[in-house]
């Protein structure tokens, strides 16, 4: 299998961190096609976004469904929970990471030159991400992980949604929506020292700093130029 994925891209690092948890990293290749570099993603795959899972069966799209398939293909390995209702509470918890809060801080990455900024865009979206956290504060369980007491995918989705909250929202001139002293930052303090969420927020700060730093421009200009010349 090959997952087409990008360093910086959290809902791809939701899925390799899944991946990296399975232990199943030997069976997926890790790449990204030249279409996505080009803004061409759609004519992979017609949602046109990463990540994408290439199976011999076809491509799947979708981090959420792409989840769930890992966990449908190694149900010896599955990261879903044991019962009924803790799956129920992965499930909820990983939909507030991906809608609630990834999901309305990608809206808002359309505002991040100063100049051209609308704050009553930021604002709405914001207030949305404010309730995901009001709503994440209450369905997070009391230990050390989201549900129960080992690491599952609703884990995988709320490092890189948290690591956008206390990261990603300052470069538009928002602030951190993890409120000191709540549950929401005592897991967020706690996770980060998992050894998959510590491999998962390296990636995402290299893909930070290549982004940053113009490397990732670089890598961008020279696959377009090799593809041109095949
Ligand atoms: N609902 C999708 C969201 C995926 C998504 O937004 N991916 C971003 C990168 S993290 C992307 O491909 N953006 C490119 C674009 O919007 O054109 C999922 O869960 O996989």
């Amino acid at each position: 299998m090959k997952l087409y994925t990008g360093d910086l891209s959290p809902y791809s690092a939701k899925i390799r961190m899944q991946i990296y948890a399975m232990g199943i990293q030997d069976d997926v290749e890790f790449g990204l096609p030249v279409e996505f570099m080009m803004g061409k993603m759609y004519k992979v795959s017609p949602i046109g976004r990463i990540p994408v899972l290439e199976t011999d069966e076809g491509l799947i799209p979708e981090s959420e469904v792409i989840a769930e398939y890992l966990d449908d293909l190694y149900p010896d390995k599955s990261m879903l929970g044991t019962t009924p209702k803790n799956r129920a509470d992965v499930r909820v918890l990983s939909r507030i990471g991906d809608i609630y809060l990834m999901n309305n801080i990608f809206m808002s990455l359309s505002q991040m030159n100063p100049e051209t900024r609308s704050q009553a865009v930021i604002d709405l979206l914001m207030g949305q991400v404010a309730r995901g956290i009001g709503a994440l504060e209450r369905h997070l369980g009391d230990g050390q992980f989201a549900v129960g007491d080992c690491l599952t995918r609703a884990d995988c989705t709320l490092v890189p949604a948290l690591w956008m909250c206390a990261g990603t929202v300052q470069r538009f001139g928002a602030e951190n929506p993890i409120k000191p002293d709540s549950r929401v930052a005592s897991y967020w303090e706690s996770i980060q020292k998992n050894e998959f969420a510590i491999m998962i927020i390296d990636e995402m700060a290299r893909g930070l700093k290549a982004r940053m730093d113009g490397t990732e421009q670089k890598l961008r200009e020279e696959a377009i130029k090799n593809a041109a010349k095949t």
